[in-house]
């Protein structure tokens, strides 16, 4: 029997009337735990318990909700093999990338826990005699989050621990293809004292289900403020409805990344970075490499590199073993998406040079492990010919499959990189600085790695992309604090005396009058 879970709603366990089952993406027939499949009310209630925890909880001390941040890091340190063979579980990660991933929501909490004691504001000089000027970060109040399921963990306490420590209250609708982990995530926050009511989680699924109707209480006035991970299809509706509400959402959203390799890179470095970046998670990152964007003079011997070890690649279930380099698809309509990519690619004219579909006992690629029905595993999938233009070049596809695009030195790679709408992340493998330079230069997009992978941001640089990638809000570092406060700027006049700003001011007197008419 499995244990069925509640949402958490002012610190008490909500049960819904309907649930659904949570899956071992790599082994379907493992049911982690049933979860609720929050109504409307629900995510109401939700909100209210969010409102009536505010005003108590931006009135602790920042320094003091830093510790409590602090706590939480302390609380994912010491469960960290457990979240992370969870995460494995659960969405089907790599063992290896999944410690990463609990690590980065740790390493999270080791920045904000210290900027608790910094959410600096501003001391500014007035014009006027016997005044002062300050700013002050304020609190948004309750804050709606919707998170995807490939970074269960990292992604979520992106949101949750910036907008915790400058003092929001919030209600988190977690992915559907990873609520367990969310779930144990809240359990530490709980743990660690944050009080009832401060994060409430609700769970479900996102169109006509927790995650709509959550979108929706921005219509009812309940929200203020959005963050958002997932497509860019449904960020540009959240989007549209925050603008309407006068709220602006944090979205960061899909990414088709450029991986450039010039002819005078470290071939070898270059190909575990392009293997990485296209495969690593399945290539179910939104920093997954989507085009790799191959100089011509090298481009054989690159392809010839990257075709041996993409043969070799072993895949399976990561959680019986750990030397995968990815496992399956984290749901059944991401493989299904992947699968459509196939008739476009042929339709297109692209040329398929590696890959048959979905791994099955008849068609498994040698570095297979396991069995393959267990759950949906497709093969690494290579392709060439491939142009701006192509759906293939432009459409985000979060699966393992990849591009290679012949290209005539630096400035022929940056147009073809910047030919797309999204720009998130970028990358470039070359030794020649002048190179590097304008390519980190000229590129369109948040984030940019020469000589490394098109992923594996780290967790206190500011993350987020421009164009289809979202909305220019950043994720991180102290970048994030933008997102989860407003400037509020505080005047104190100690002169005992009516001062009027630009008008009483001394600096009006004593000059010699221009008559602007004569100067004409
Ligand atoms: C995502 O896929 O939504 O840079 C986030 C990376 C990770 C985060 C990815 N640190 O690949």
């Amino acid at each position: 029997m499995s244990r069925t879970y509640a949402n958490r709603i002012g610190g008490r366990d909500v049960a819904s009337a309907r649930t659904f089952e949570s899956r071992n993406s790599s082994d379907r027939s493992d049911v982690i735990g049933l979860f609720p499949e929050a109504t409307v009310d629900e995510v109401r209630a939700a909100t209210d318990a969010a409102r009536a925890a505010f005003e108590g909880w931006s009135r602790v001390p920042a320094p003091v909700r830093g510790e409590l941040i602090g706590k939480i890091g302390d609380a994912v340190e010491r469960e960290k093999e457990t979240l992370s063979r969870l995460v494995t579980r659960e969405m089907g990660k790599t063992l290896k990338e999944a410690r990463g991933s609990v690590q980065e929501a740790i390493d999270t909490c080791r920045f904000f826990q210290s900027e608790g004691r910094r959410l600096y504001g501003q001391t500014v000089p007035s014009e006027m005699p016997n005044k002062e000027l300050t700013t002050y970060r304020r609190p948004l109040g309750v804050v709606g989050m919707v998170t995807a399921g490939n970074f269960p963990i990292a992604v979520p306490s992106w949101k949750i621990v910036p907008a915790l420590v400058t003092g929001n209250t919030i209600v988190w609708k977690p992915s559907e293809d990873a609520p367990a982990v969310a779930y144990a995530f809240l359990k530490l926050i709980e743990e660690a004292g944050v009080p009832a009511g401060v994060v409430n989680l609700v769970f479900g699924g996102g169109k006509g289900a927790a995650g709509e109707f959550l979108v929706q209480m921005m219509d009812e006035g309940r929200l203020d403020k959005f963050a958002f991970t997932g497509s860019t299809r449904v960020g540009r509706e959240i989007g549209a409805i925050a603008g309407r509400n006068l709220l602006h959402p944090t979205l960061e959203l899909g990414g088709k990344n450029p991986l450039v390799i010039l002819r005078d890179a470290d071939l070898d470095n270059a190909v575990q970075g392009a293997l990485f970046s296209a495969f690593a998670t399945g290539g179910q990152r939104c920093t997954s490499a989507g085009n790799v964007m191959v100089d011509a003079p090298i481009y054989d011997a690159f392809k010839d590199r990257f075709l041996d070890v993409v043969r070799s690649v072993r895949i399976g279930d990561p959680n019986r073993h750990p030397d995968v380099l990815y496992g399956p698809f984290i749901n059944e309509r991401f493989y299904e998406a992947w699968r459509e990519h196939f008739d476009w690619g042929h339709e297109d004219g692209a040329t398929k040079l590696y890959g048959e579909g979905r791994i099955t006992q008849d068609s498994a690629p040698s570095g297979w492990v396991g069995d393959p029905d267990a759950g949906f595993y497709g093969w690494p999938t290579v392709w060439e010919d491939v142009e701006p233009g192509m759906r293939q070049f432009q459409t985000e596809i979060f699966g393992p499959t990849i591009n290679l695009v012949k290209v005539d030195g630096i400035d022929d790679a940056l147009e073809k990189a910047n030919a797309v709408d999204y720009g998130l992340s970028s990358a470039i493998y070359t030794q020649n600085r002048d190179w590097a330079y304008r390519f980190k230069e000229g590129i369109e997009a948040g984030m940019t790695s020469i000589n490394n992978t098109t992923n594996g941001a780290e967790a206190h640089m500011p993350f987020g992309g421009v164009k289809g990638s979202g909305n220019g809000t950043r994720e991180s570092g102290i970048w994030v604090l933008e997102a989860y406060t407003y400037w509020h700027g505080v005047n104190d006049d100690v002169s005992g005396t009516l001062q009027l700003a630009q008008m009483d001011t001394g600096y009006m007197d004593g000059t010699d009058p221009v008559d602007v008419g004569d100067l004409f």
